[in-house]
C-alpha cells in the first residue's frame, strides 16, 4: 500500500434524510484515525473538507432525485480532490457523510484506472434508480450511478463514463434489496454476497473469492458503508438492517484485504454521531480502517 495518505472529510447529509450524517468526518477525525494510521507508519495529509452547499437552488428538483444540484456540485468537487491526491501519489481515504459521495470518490478514483475493481460493503444494494428509488434519496443509486445508470448530471460527473463495469463489482452484506434492485442485480450479473452466503461460506471464503473475482481488475475500490455491519456493533446508521456482519467479520474481511495489498482506495460512510452511541461507531470505523491498513494482533 502506498505510505501517504491524503484524508478528506464529506460532510454530506443530502443524499438521504436523515441529518447527523453531515458530522461523520468530524466524528471519525475525533476517534483519532490520523493518529492511528501514523502509529502504523503511514504519511497522513489532512485535506480538511469538502464544502457542501446548502443552497436551495430555485429550479425545481425533482421528487426523485432529492437535492440533486447540491450531490451533483459536492461530488464534482471531490472528484477532483481524489483526482489530485492520486496524481500526488496518495491514498486517498474519504470519509462520509451519506454514502452519496460515492459518486464523486470513484469518480476521481476512476480516471486513473482501465478497470476499476469495487467492493461495496453494505447492507443494500445502493442500485437504485430514479425509476425504481422508493425513496428519491441518491444514497440509494450511488452504485448505479457509478455503473452507468441514473440522472446524467450524476453518472458524467468527472467526465468518464461510465466509471465502472458490472463484472468488477462485488457487494458484500447485502439484506435488504428493493424489488428494482433485484432486477438490476440479475440484468447485470452483479456478483452479491448477502447474509446468507457469508452465514454458508464464512467471511474468509468470501475476501478469497472476492480478490479472485477480481484479479482482472487493474485497482480496487473499497467503498464500506457503516450499514453493512450488525447493529448491535455499529448503531450509529441512519438506516440500520438486523442481521448483519459482525465486528469480528468485519476486521477479518479489513485484515485479508491488507494482506492482499489489493485495495487502492476507499470510503467509509455513514457514520451519524447523532444516533451514535459515544463515538462508537465512528470508532468501530477507525478500528476497520486501521485493519485495513495493516494493523496486526500480533
Ligand atoms: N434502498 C432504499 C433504502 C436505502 C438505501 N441505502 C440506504 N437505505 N442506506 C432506498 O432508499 O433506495
Ligand atoms: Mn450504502
Ligand atoms: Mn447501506
Amino acid at each position: 500500500m502506498k505510505k501517504n495518505i491524503s484524508l478528506i472529510g464529506v460532510p454530506m447529509d443530502l443524499g438521504q434524510t436523515r441529518r447527523g450524517v453531515d458530522m461523520g468526518p468530524s466524528a471519525i477525525r475525533y476517534a483519532d484515525v490520523t493518529k492511528e494510521l501514523m502509529q502504523l507508519g503511514y504519511t497522513v495529509e489532512d485535506l480538511g473538507d469538502i464544502e457542501i452547499s446548502r443552497f436551495e437552488p430555485s429550479l425545481e428538483q425533482e421528487e426523485n432525485l432529492k437535492n440533486l444540484v447540491q450531490v451533483t456540485d459536492a461530488c464534482s468537487l471531490l472528484a477532483t480532490k481524489v483526482d489530485a491526491a492520486i496524481q500526488d501519489n496518495s491514498f486517498p481515504l474519504v470519509l462520509g457523510g451519506d454514502h452519496s459521495i460515492a459518486i464523486g470518490t470513484i469518480a476521481g478514483v476512476a480516471k486513473h484506472y482501465e478497470n476499476l475493481g469495487v467492493i461495496w460493503f453494505d447492507a443494500h444494494g445502493d442500485l437504485n434508480t430514479p425509476e425504481t428509488t422508493p425513496s428519491g434519496n441518491i444514497h440509494g443509486m450511488s452504485l448505479a450511478i457509478n455503473l452507468g445508470h441514473g440522472h446524467p448530471l450524476l453518472t458524467k460527473i468527472h467526465h468518464k463514463y461510465p466509471k465502472i463495469k458490472p463484472e468488477h463489482v462485488v457487494i458484500i452484506g447485502a439484506r435488504s434489496l428493493d424489488e428494482g434492485e433485484r432486477v438490476f442485480i440479475k440484468e447485470h450479473g452483479i456478483k452479491v454476497y448477502t447474509m446468507h452466503e457469508i452465514d454458508r461460506l464464512g467471511m474468509s471464503r468470501v475476501i478469497d473469492e472476492t480478490m479472485a473475482y477480481l484479479k482482472h481488475t487493474d485497482g480496487v475500490h473499497l467503498s464500506l458503508d457503516l450499514d453493512g455491519l450488525e447493529p448491535h456493533d455499529a448503531p450509529g446508521v441512519g438506516t440500520p438492517v438486523p442481521g448483519g456482519i459482525t465486528y469480528r467479520e468485519g476486521h477479518l474481511a479489513m485484515e485479508m484485504l491488507a494482506a492482499s495489498r489489493m485495495v487502492t482506495s476507499a470510503e467509509f460512510v455513514e457514520v451519524n454521531p447523532i444516533l451514535d452511541e459515544r463515538n462508537r461507531t465512528a470508532v468501530v470505523a477507525v478500528g476497520l480502517i486501521a485493519s485495513l491498513f495493516g494493523q496486526k494482533i500480533l
